[in-house]
């Protein structure tokens, strides 16, 4: 996978030519890594923040939601001018519209605990165009909970009726089922990301078929998601449907 290494202050002197080019990676291969994203501050804090909650949790697998987050340094990044503006302008690079003026969708994902496997191999497409993924507790020994990505397996569907049948031909028993066994072939088509903590992970999260691999329960594997741009957000149906969950 080609890089860049970087902070997030580096994303605001990034010229066109430089986001067109992560762009046409992820077109190409999936997957854009930008190395060493966070501090070694930022991601200390994030750590201390992530191992504080399970704390409280009793090390059992939580996702916290965008105000659940305060303290961790993460809410800040979403709040950040030169994040912001780096995610527009790959949107309207990557997807050839102006970017909306919308919030990311926050989640900090913290996967411990017995439970870490029911939330583990669940191939999916994302509600959104664009997840920026950063890793903050990866396991050094044992299973690592590798990122699967299928990439750019659809395009942006016209209809969120479309794109709920999409959904529906990946989230049932017998398409897991294929994917978890084909998983364990290694097919070339399957990309398997080793995620180090701190660096900025960027893939089409609405184009894409993707899941992470399980830790021990004994691990801990926390991931920060920013799901940026839900093209059906106006939907009629979808606004009738009460919006749905993200997978
Ligand atoms: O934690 C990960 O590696 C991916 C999670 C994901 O795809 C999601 O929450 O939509
Ligand atoms: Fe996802």
């Amino acid at each position: 996978m080609d890089d860049l290494s970087g902070t997030s202050s580096t994303l605001g002197s990034l010229t066109d030519h430089q986001v067109r080019s992560i762009a046409q990676q992820i077109d190409a291969t999936g997957i854009f890594c930008m190395k060493s994203f966070l501090s070694e501050l930022g991601l200390a804090k994030a750590r201390q923040f992530v191992n504080a909650k399970l704390d409280q949790r009793e090390h059992k697998t939580v996702s916290l939601a965008r105000d659940e987050m305060s303290g961790s340094g993460l809410d800040e990044l979403a709040h950040s001018e030169q994040f912001k503006n780096f995610c527009a302008r790959l949107y309207s690079i990557g997807f050839h519209h102006s970017a909306p003026e919308v919030e990311f969708y926050q989640i900090l994902r913290c996967l411990t605990g017995r439970s870490a496997m029911e939330h583990s191999l669940m191939f999916h497409y994302d509600s959104y165009l664009i997840t920026f993924l950063i890793p903050i507790e990866i396991p050094t020994e044992g299973p690592r909970g590798d990122f699967l990505i299928i990439p750019n397996t659809r395009g942006v569907r016209s209809t969120y009726a479309m794109n709920l049948v999409d959904k529906a031909l990946v989230d049932n028993k017998l398409t897991q089922w294929l994917l978890r066994t084909l998983r364990l072939r290694d097919p070339k088509w399957m990309r398997r990301v080793h995620l180090s903590p701190g660096n900025l992970y960027i893939f089409w999260g609405y184009c894409s078929i993707h899941t992470n691999e399980p830790v021990d329960e004994h691990a801990v594997r926390a991931t920060a998601l920013f799901h940026y741009v839900d093209p059906h957000a106006e939907s009629r149906l979808k606004r009738s449907l009460r919006g749905g969950g993200n997978h």
